[in-house]
């Protein structure tokens, strides 16, 4: 992978495990720890493009699962790729497809040769392989591509466990030498449940590929906290030091908080904006309930703190109004500001890394966030 000369990962700065870095892709260079916002069918949901560069979103995740069947790889190179077809000029990842079939439960069958699924949109059989993902991945054009894996469901029996881990390596073999283009980072997807010795035996297994960067799949998948984050931690400190380690569809703020302690540099996950539709706001002070009565009274920004246009504009008051009415520019608003949450929060993780205060932000960030949370 020494070809990969657009990329680079330079680590700034350390405290504890967790670090400060800037990754450089060749549509632009990251800051990390980032959150990047999920734009599953080529949209963050409610968000322009316009949006997303002002509230200062980094890197954009795509999937090759809903885009493959709709409008179609061809459409979106014709395009040029993501940039072209989404009007978001800058950094994409796109998920390999694998999870999002199994997630969304269409599965017909699994085998060593890959996926073959039913369409949720015509009902058609469409086929799914290493080598078909990373093919549409290469026509979806993003800065950093994902191996496709396989993430098993929780709970699962070990044996269970370890074939797959097992499958998830040879598959990973068959997407690099899938892949033809020089100018996208493939990830590998360690693997390995909740289980020490076989989140080990995925690391032993893929770690010689030498990729570019590496991601801690197959949690958040319905066990606790409790379980996640050792495993989670067990993963990231066998990962290599010089290169981004991604926590796939991660999370809420606290995992954030959490997973930057133990040295993740990436996260994405649909909380942010799915939250914000059903009408809740994420402050500092935990998750606010527009839906509720307290907010229609206040006068105030949902955050003082907060430079997001919804809270540079508008009162809480006039928010809730929106939810109660339910106008569609309530859902826009609250998933606009969680994003910027989410954003500022990383760049506060940041500067407390840079300023060797990385524990002590983080408590103090915990202690206001669940103290008042409703
Ligand atoms: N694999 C892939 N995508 C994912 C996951 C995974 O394990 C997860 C697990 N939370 C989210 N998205 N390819
Ligand atoms: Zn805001």
């Amino acid at each position: 992978m020494s070809d990969l000369a657009p990329f680079e990962f330079r680590i700034h700065s350390r405290d504890g495990h967790a670090r400060t870095a800037t990754f450089t892709t060749p549509h632009g260079t990251v800051q990390t720890p980032m959150f990047m916002p999920v734009g599953t069918q080529g949209s963050v949901k409610g968000i322009s493009a316009q949006e997303l560069t002002e509230i200062k979103s980094q890197m954009i995740l795509g999937n090759t699962y809903h885009l493959m069947l709709r409008p179609g790889a061809e459409m979106v190179a014709a395009h040029g790729g993501l940039p072209g077809f989404t009007g978001y000029p800058g950094p994409f990842l796109t998920d390999s497809g694998g999870f999002q079939v199994m997630s969304l439960g269409h599965m017909r069958k699994i085998s060593e040769h890959g996926v073959v699924f039913k369409s949720h949109l015509d009902g058609s059989l469409v086929e799914l392989t290493p080598e078909r993902s990373v093919e549409v991945q290469q026509s979806l054009g993003a800065d950093v591509i994902m191996a496709f894996d396989e993430c098993p469901p929780f709970p699962a029996e070990v044996p269970y466990i370890r074939a797959s881990l097992e499958r998830t390596v040879r598959w990973l073999e068959r997407c690099l030498n899938a892949k033809t283009r020089a100018d996208q980072a493939l990830f590998a997807i360690v693997q390995g449940g909740i289980h020490p010795e076989l989140r080990q035996q995925s690391l032993d297994a893929t770690l010689p590929f030498q990729t570019p960067g590496f991601a801690i799949g197959g949690l958040a998948v319905g066990e606790s906290k409790d379980e996640m984050f050792p495993a989670v931690a067990y993963t990231a400190r066998g990962l290599p030091e010089n290169k981004p380690r991604y926590l796939m569809g991660v999370g809420h703020p606290e995992d954030l908080v959490a997973g930057i302690a133990l040295g993740v540099d990436m996260f994405d996950c649909v909380y942010p904006t799915r939250t914000g539709r059903f009408g809740y706001a994420l402050t500092d002070d935990g998750r606010l309930n527009m839906n509720s009565a307290a907010p229609r009274q206040q006068l105030i920004p949902i955050d003082p703190d907060c430079d997001c246009y919804a809270c540079t504009h508008h009162t809480r008051a006039y928010l809730a109004h929106l939810v109660k009415a339910e106008e569609m520019l309530a859902p826009r608003l609250l998933s606009l500001h969680n994003l910027r949450y989410l954003h500022r929060l990383v760049e506060r993780a940041r500067s407390a890394i840079r300023a060797g205060e990385y524990q002590a932000w983080a408590s103090e960030w915990g202690e206001r966030y669940f103290r008042t949370q409703a």
